[in-house]
């Protein structure tokens, strides 16, 4: 198969040139061992990325975004011009962790690019997890982090210049998930965080975790050393599992139109791992 490791164990880029309608079977097998998989030179209308999202897992509307495809619900349009707001990839994040059942698979295809100076950064949430401090092993034990989707409605109503929508706290009331989870199809455990939406780290009991911050987590997780920035390029195809990776955006240039397309696939409710 044409597959080469960018980073071990965490990024792969297939190098056929073949569409990536025709190699699903690689991809499914190069996401196995790799958090981040990239395709070149690909084009991807926005029917036909629906429909391979859709052979990678149940696929997720996009249409409460307000910001989706017009020739698809199921694609969201994340563009930077300006005409449709983008809201909250500057941070750090894994796709709808807000949800009781968030995102497993996110594939993101390079509409209008230019040709350097653009990047998505990842952040590998195992590599992370393995090298955590050593007094976190014992105090994030069956630790839950609490999720919100309180930051990305405000950001949402500010982009859309809209009021908040008044009935987000009743679609979206905080949920609890494992501050470290299982990667199910691997079995390595991983952190489960989110500068959007990752409001407190409590213990099963409820009580706050002794030593370690939302904040500490953070920079922790997005050090140098477990990140891979992608520099995009015109028909890439980046598909990531946000299961055992955080994402940004890289840093964004006014006037510079960038316009990815992006679906995305349902996962399960995060089960929780003991700290490696
Ligand atoms: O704009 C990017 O580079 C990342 C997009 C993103 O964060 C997302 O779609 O969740």
């Amino acid at each position: 198969m044409g597959t080469t490791t960018i980073q071990d164990g965490f990024v792969a880029e297939i190098t056929s040139r073949e569409p990536v309608t025709e190699v699903v079977e690689d991809v499914r097998e190069a996401l196995l061992a790799h958090a981040v998989v990239v395709l070149r030179e690909q084009d991807l209308p926005a029917l036909a990325q629906a429909a391979f999202t859709r052979l990678l897992g149940p696929l997720e509307p996009a249409s409460d975004m307000r910001n989706h495809h017009p020739d698809s619900t199921d694609v969201m349009v994340v563009d930077n011009s300006g005409r449709t707001p983008i809201v909250g990839n500057q941070w750090w994040h894994s796709d709808r962790s807000f949800l009781p059942e968030p995102t497993h698979y996110t594939v993101l295809f390079g509409r209008t690019v230019p040709p350097s100076g653009t990047e998505t950064v990842f952040a590998d949430m195992v590599a992370a997890c393995r090298r955590m401090p050593a007094p976190w092993r014992t105090a994030l034990r069956g630790a839950l982090g609490v999720h919100s989707y309180d930051r990305l409605a405000h950001l949402r109503a500010e982009s859309h210049r809209a009021p908040v929508q008044p009935d987000y706290a009743v679609r979206f009331p905080p949920v609890r998930h494992p501050v470290v989870r299982l990667h199910e199809e691997s079995g390595a455990a991983a952190l489960y965080l989110s500068e959007l939406c990752l409001t407190g780290v409590e213990s099963e009991r409820g009580t706050p975790v002794e030593g370690v911050s939302v904040d500490g987590l953070h920079a922790h997780a997005t050090a140098g050393e477990f990140l891979y920035r992608h520099p995009w390029r015109p028909g890439d195809v980046v598909i990531w599992d946000n299961c055992r990776v955080m994402h940004r955006a890289g840093e964004l240039r006014p006037g510079v139109a960038r316009i990815l397309h992006r679906t995305t696939t349902a996962g399960g409710p995060p089960l929780p791992a003991v700290p490696p």
